[in-house]
């Protein structure tokens, strides 16, 4: 026991409502602290996992050690992500056997951006990978659920700031399930690209992966056929490229997407015309314009037209009326109106946002065809949810605002489920509780979202009064109607000490997950996503036309729809935390991490988990696991789970307020209570192992 005591020193303890002094935030810190240094990054409360990102590799993602976890009760072994879903894969192992159908389930993995999101949700899909049975069918779609990731990866990730290879648009990838577990479909929903970095990355961050895979990566022969040399700095939609190593070659996930499309001289001839598109964003970036006698803009030469002509097949002649023209429809009739250089180079990075967020759509839905299952009997489904996390910057623009109202939407969701979710067990149950106080954030997704009074109606009111609005239009429009809103200051609304820190073209969210500045600049523009018609008209037969969330308002509904899809699954949650701002391993920042535990909930949660009561288990499963504790129930016991573990209690001398029989589990009430059983089943197994030891040692 002595010895037992000191390893749980050392390591910490493994779930947070064992901690014993579990309201101090600092006693929460030391044990997240003291895992994090022997390696250990995984923790629950109860059954939410906590992650921490090792930045570095650590060897606990192997197949052997999946495979020890299969098909085993959540809390027999030490915290893991494979947790999170080894549960779900024990169930469908054993609905293979019982023919049965499980619940729907989602796995929400949320935190801020490089906390280790998107990494856990690929060791999740490895696991399926390694975990699900093997039959042809399977092969084929788990291979190409795998093989999606680097494709969308390298169109959708970019190096930022705050992560080398940041997400910067949402996913939620369904993976189906047949009657007999095995894995027979998949499909990805994309959120909202951050198209703007294609034209203008902030210092210090650089455009999307794809292009400087293609840079680095393609042969010789291919780069002479899309007319580019192979050096970043002398494509001006790239030259902010700061010498960062692209660890995903082009050769990487070029044969990737060979199992993704279909045969493969399909397969070629799609590749080259994704290079070809992302070559013509490319020699769009490069296109310059002077201005003519009469002031309008003209192209400074011909050879970017020349090499877009040939890579979207457009003649020439059109291109170049519609990069210096707009079309506009009077009396019935079509007139040309030039562009000023402004409008042109407008026009020209809108054009260039547009092909490559259509393009990326057309991505999506190509894996979505190769991953579609045709078969339309009931299946379960199991989602994973990874989306770009909460950001901060210096300077935050449109991008931040509708990243940051993502996340919040998220908690907004995380709050109502658990406390649903904990409320509803008890029903079930029959067992009394009393709710704990939390701070509740949907007056800020209100503040975002409502209809007519909410930043987004405003904006897209804004957005109606083309000629007249204007960002600063858009922000007086803000004031006006938040003006005493507890989470929303302006420079105009603010006391003489927090006005020092705004500018006058900026907002202040109070955010659940703290104070974000917005600056208002390119608001309007953004949320328009113009596109002058006529280069829509000549661009737009190349690539498919896209579906996807483009501004805020869309966005704001297919989060909606979203929210739907996840409150009808079971959820399960992966709240991963960031340990340190400069991304290297070994370093744990209190202060940073204190502020993450706060904003997530973390302590919240871990109070809701033990108001009522902190365990509960299913009576088969605590007797399975504790039953050596009593010669009633040892080895086997033959009758009624709930009399066995009633045996079991009264035996360990339980107090009747301790615990309360459910009608499928028993609650504990204070988790000092099972820690005791815990330290009475080591200290059994161990005596039991001497026992053998000693038995053999004899011969
Ligand atoms: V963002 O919101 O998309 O900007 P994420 O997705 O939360 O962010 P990501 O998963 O990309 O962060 O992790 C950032 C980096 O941390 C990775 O590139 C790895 O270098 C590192 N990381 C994260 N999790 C792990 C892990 N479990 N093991 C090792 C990790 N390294
Ligand atoms: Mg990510």
């Amino acid at each position: 026991m002595e010895g037992a005591l000191t390893a749980r020193d050392r390591v910490g303890i493994q779930d947070f409502v064992l901690l014993d002094a579990f309201t101090s935030e600092s006693a929460f810190l030391d044990n997240l602290r003291k895992r994090f240094n022997e390696n250990l990054i995984y923790t629950y409360i109860g059954t939410l996992l906590v992650s921490v990102n090792p930045y570095k590799e650590l060897n606990i993602y192997t197949k052997k050690q999946m495979d020890i976890y299969m098909g085993v009760n959540f809390f027999e072994l030490p915290p893991h992500l494979v947790c999170v879903i080894s549960d779900n894969g024990y169930r469908i192992q054993k609905m293979r056997h019982q023919r049965k159908y499980v619940n729907n389930h989602f796995i929400l993995i949320s935190g801020e951006s490089g906390a280790g999101k998107t990494e856990a949700s690929k060791k999740i899909l490895q696991f399926y990978a390694v975990s699900c049975p093997k039959t042809k069918l399977l092969d084929t779609v788990r291979d190409r659920l795998l093989l999606s990731n680097p494709v969308l990866e390298a169109f959708g990730n970019a190096k930022t700031l705050k992560n080398d290879n940041s997400s910067r648009f949402g996913k939620y990838m369904d993976i189906q399930f047949d009657h007999q577990g095995e894995a027979v479909g998949g499909h990805i929903l994309s959120y909202l690209l951050e198209k703007s970095r294609v034209v203008h990355q902030n210092h210090g961050e650089r455009n999307f992966h794809i292009f400087y895979q293609l840079m680095e990566g393609a042969e010789d022969e291919m780069l002479r056929w899309l007319g580019l040399v192979r050096d970043c700095q002398k494509y001006s939609y790239l030259v902010q490229f700061d010498h960062f190593v692209c660890y995903v070659s082009v050769l990487f996930w070029w044969p990737a997407g060979v199992t993704v499309s279909f045969s493969p001289a399909y397969h070629l001839a799609v590749m080259q015309h994704l290079f070809g598109i992302i070559a013509s964003v490319l020699h769009l970036g490069n296109m310059q314009f002077q201005t003519d006698y009469r002031g309008y803009a003209t192209l400074n030469s011909n050879t970017e037209l020349h090499w877009l002509s040939k890579l979207l097949g457009v003649p020439m002649q059109v291109l170049r009326e519609g990069m210096t023209h707009r079309k506009i429809e009077a009396r019935a009739e079509e007139v040309l109106s030039p562009f000023t250089v402004d409008h042109a180079v407008y026009a020209r990075n809108a054009l260039a946002k547009a092909i490559y967020g259509r393009t990326f759509t057309w991505l999506v839905n190509k894996i979505n065809e190769s991953l579609a299952n045709k078969d339309s009997t009931r299946k379960t489904v199991i989602g994973l949810l990874d989306i770009y996390g909460f950001e901060v910057f210096n300077i935050n623009s449109f991008e931040q605002f509708c990243i940051n109202y993502c996340n919040e939407k998220l908690q907004q969701l995380f709050i109502q489920l658990t406390l649903k979710s904990e409320q509803e067990e008890y029903d079930m149950e029959g067992i009394e509780w009393e709710p704990v106080p939390f701070f509740n954030n949907k007056i800020i997704c209100d503040l975002v979202e409502e209809k007519h009074h909410g930043i987004i109606s405003v904006l897209d009111e804004e957005c109606l009064r083309p000629g007249e609005a204007s960002d600063l239009t858009f922000l007086t429009k803000l004031e006006e109607k938040m003006g005493s809103h507890p989470h929303f200051v302006t420079h105009k609304l603010a006391d003489q000490k927090t006005r020092k820190t705004l500018q006058r073209g900026d907002f202040r969210l109070l955010h659940y997950a703290g104070e974000v500045t917005y600056c208002v600049v390119g608001f309007l523009d953004k949320n328009n996503d113009l596109l002058y018609r006529n280069i829509k008209d000549v661009s737009f037969s190349q690539v498919t036309s896209s579906q996807q969330a483009h501004n805020p308002t869309q966005f704001k509904s297919s989060l909606m729809g979203l929210t739907e899809i996840l409150t009808s699954k079971e959820p399960w949650y992966v709240r991963c935390l960031k340990p340190n701002d400069a991304k290297q391993p070994g370093r744990f920042d209190d202060v940073l991490v204190r502020h993450q535990v706060k904003y997530l909930g973390l302590m919240e949660h871990l109070r809701v988990r033990r108001a009522g009561f902190a365990y509960r288990r299913r009576y088969e499963v605590f007797l399975q696991r504790y039953k050596a504790l009593c010669p009633d129930t040892w080895p086997h016991w033959r009758g009624d789970p709930a009399e066995g573990v009633q045996m079991l209690v009264t035996h360990l001398g339980y107090r009747p307020d301790e615990y309360k029989m459910g009608r499928t589990k028993i609650f504990i009430r204070h988790p000092r209570t099972l820690f005791a059983t815990e330290d009475a089943f080591e200290t059994c197994k161990h005596e039991l192992a001497t026992r053998i030891q000693a038995k053999y040692k004899g011969y």
